[in-house]
């Protein structure tokens, strides 16, 4: 089964495919403290002192030291549905609830679901299942450096003064990661506008395009923040598979697949106005559970909201600097930023 923090990663995505928010949540929290530890437990008083595990989480916890295993833990590895939801949710563009809806129509493995007629798969999917083979592989961090060179050299020829990063867990060290994520900008505002669309249509005539889905940036920071916190940001941005030749890496850790001399990646591009790019690069550094508690602290310790385009403070205006001193939606805008933007 693993470490204590991936058998608690079990319960939370178990969790996850009920919908159940709250408990997915608290597993994932205590997960990620035990992952923080700086050495393993060794035994059950090890966890003495530490913050955010509950009593269930201890149990599983002391389950394993006492018997090797949780038994709570190995009911969910057993278990058809998590089984079935896990395999579904392994392709790409597949969440939780079209796998649970797959699972309903009695289906329980991909092989059933590509040669099920009846079933209709959207773009994204259907390269999900194309690739599958290659993408729910890891990707290493050598393979995720020769698809940076590509990116950068393709960017560059756009705009000569681009910045560009890697992100997501090769950002914080991770040597394998499902996909590779990277932030670009250029300096001159609004000109980031072209760069995907560049990348893209290059990636094409070159052939390395295996498929893209393009989302036109929403930014528009005089409508932010917004109440509910949104798990995705506006900027422009684009999922891609590309296609990475084993010659391109360093090393050659891709080896040859099937015959084949390249591998399908899983890449996504972000493409903030370089004022922003700060902020969009700590949101998409990672992980999701650090990002979450750093919002948290900003809302509850700071009195702030934070999220990927901005820091808003809520007691002062976020566009004059004017003091608010009446708590107000949206927050972090005077009222005379406010009517001066329903009039505009
Ligand atoms: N992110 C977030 N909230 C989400 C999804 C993502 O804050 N709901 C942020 C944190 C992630 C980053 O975006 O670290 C990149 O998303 P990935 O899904 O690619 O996650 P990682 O790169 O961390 O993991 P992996 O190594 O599996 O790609
Ligand atoms: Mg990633």
């Amino acid at each position: 089964m693993g470490t204590p923090s991936d058998a608690l990663e079990v319960l939370a995505e178990n969790y996850e495919f009920i919908e159940s928010i709250g408990p997915c949540l608290g597993f994932r929290r205590a997960a990620s403290v035990l992952k923080s530890l700086p050495a393993p437990l060794r035994n059950i008083n090890d966890i003495e002192g530490l913050p955010c595990l509950g009593p269930e989480t201890k149990a599983v916890i002391q389950d394993i030291f006492e018997c090797g295993s949780s038994s709570k833990v190995e009911e969910v590895l057993t278990d058809e549905r998590y089984r079935t939801l896990k395999i579904f949710t392994s392709v790409f563009g597949v969440g939780p609830k079209t796998a649970e809806k797959w699972y309903r129509r009695g289906l329980r493995s991909l092989e059933q679901i590509v040669s099920d007629s009846s079933i209709h798969l959207n773009k994204m999917q259907i390269a999900g299942f194309q690739y599958y083979e290659d993408i729910s592989k890891p990707v290493s961090k050598a393979e995720a450096e020769a698809v940076g060179h590509i990116i950068k050299e393709i960017a560059g020829c756009f705009s000569p003064d681009v910045t560009m990063t890697l992100t997501g867990g090769f950002r914080r060290g991770k040597e394998f990661g499902h996909d590779v994520d990277f932030l670009l900008t250029v300096p001159r505002p609004g000109k980031e506008d072209g760069l995907l669309p560049a990348v893209i249509d290059q990636l094409r005539i070159q052939g390395l395009l295996l498929y893209s889905d393009f989302q036109e940036s929403t930014f528009d920071l005089s409508r932010l923040p917004n109440r509910r916190f949104e798990a995705m940001d506006h900027f422009q941005k684009c999922f891609l598979i590309v296609k990475l030749k084993k010659e391109q890496v360093v090393g050659q850790q891709a080896e040859q697949r099937c015959g084949r001399d390249w591998k399908a990646v899983r890449v996504d591009l972000v493409a903030p106005p370089a004022e922003r790019y700060a902020f969009a690069l700590l949101g998409w550094s990672g992980s999701t559970q650090f990002e979450r508690d750093l919002r948290r602290y900003s809302r509850l310790e700071r009195n702030m909201l934070l999220d990927n385009h901005a820091l808003f403070d809520k007691t002062t205006c976020f566009f004059c600097n004017k003091v608010i001193h009446q708590r107000r939606i949206p927050m972090a805008r005077c009222d005379s930023t406010a009517s001066a933007m329903l009039t505009a």
